[in-house]
């Protein structure tokens, strides 16, 4: 009979060779009519599925929170200099980009991680606390440059009261939230940060919105699709950074000498 020459890929999320464009099997124009929004186009798109009102609107909640946090942050000075520097909107937008990562932005899923594997090995907060020091790592997710408790984060706030009115449950932002103590309890800087929130939150969302079974949410976290919703929000104020500099007409940007301290070592004499 008839053999099909090998796929050189799989795709399963997408498929545009009929009528009409499908996402995870249902019409582009069911996704207008049904008003699923942003949301539940990431929920098709991330995670092939329709999930509840509450949680498409949890998602475009955390996108619209991440979307922008101000010209002094990392990812924003990187694609304002790029800008600067003549470069096109891609250019500034990737250069930005690439300084999420664990420090910066880029925390979330690392924090899922460590606080879900935590709480399942039924670690008590101090003794999570303990473990990373005394493994001495930082708890992703935890601390902030210039929140604290005494200037907390309104983004964090807004995140948790949303769980706490409408998810099932909040058990890993309750953990987290314990953990917060213990860690605050040390250093006020050393908050549940937006990334840490969001993604323990997220962790509730898998696990307890009845919409993946624990295998299923155990593979979301193992996958990684949390830093995409940092990238994916933070993507639209590092565009709204870019626009602004070539509306300014901002020329190229060099840094004051008076803010950077040169400590050349003289050459040894041999
Ligand atoms: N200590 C965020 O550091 C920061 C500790 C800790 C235990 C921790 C740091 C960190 C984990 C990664 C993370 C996401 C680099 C942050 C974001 C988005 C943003 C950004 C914006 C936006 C801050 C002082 C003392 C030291 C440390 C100890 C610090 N962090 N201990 N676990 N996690 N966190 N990143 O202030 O004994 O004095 O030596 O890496 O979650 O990126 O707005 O800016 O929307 O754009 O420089 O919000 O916390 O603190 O490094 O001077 O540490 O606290 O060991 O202890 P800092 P350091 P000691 S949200």
């Amino acid at each position: 009979g008839m053999v099909r020459k090998p796929a050189a890929f799989i795709s399963t999320i997408s498929d545009e060779r009929g009528a009409e464009l499908m996402y995870s099997g249902v019409k582009i124009s069911e996704v207008f009519a049904s008003e699923m929004g942003i949301g539940g186009v990431i929920s098709l798109l991330w995670f092939k599925r329709r999930l509840p009102a509450f949680c498409t609107k949890f998602i475009e909640m955390a996108l619209m929170l991440v979307a922008d946090h101000g010209p002094a942050v990392s990812g924003a000075m990187n694609t304002i200099v790029t800008t600067r520097a003549g470069k096109d909107l891609v250019s500034s937008l990737v250069s930005g980009l690439l300084t999420i990562g664990d420090r910066f932005g880029g925390a979330l899923d690392d924090a899922a991680k460590e606080f879900s594997n935590a709480y399942d090995s039924g670690l008590t907060p101090r003794e999570f606390v303990d473990k990373m020091r005394k493994a001495q790592r930082l708890i992703p997710g935890i601390g902030h440059k210039i929140k604290s408790t005494s200037n907390p984060d309104y983004r964090v706030e807004v995140v948790k009261e949303f769980v706490k009115k409408n998810f099932p449950s909040s058990r890993m932002l309750d953990y987290a939230l314990a953990v917060e103590r213990v860690t605050t309890a040390k250093k006020d800087t050393l908050i549940l940060n937006v990334d840490g929130c969001l993604a323990v939150c997220f962790v509730d969302l898998l696990r307890d919105s009845g919409a993946f079974t624990t295998e299923e949410a155990n593979e979301q976290i193992r996958i990684g699709f949390l830093n995409g919703i940092f990238v994916l929000g933070r993507s639209i104020g590092f565009i709204g950074h870019h626009l602004d500099q070539k509306r300014l007409r901002a020329p190229l940007y060099r840094h004051s000498p008076d803010d950077i301290f040169i400590d050349m070592a003289q050459p040894q004499r041999v």
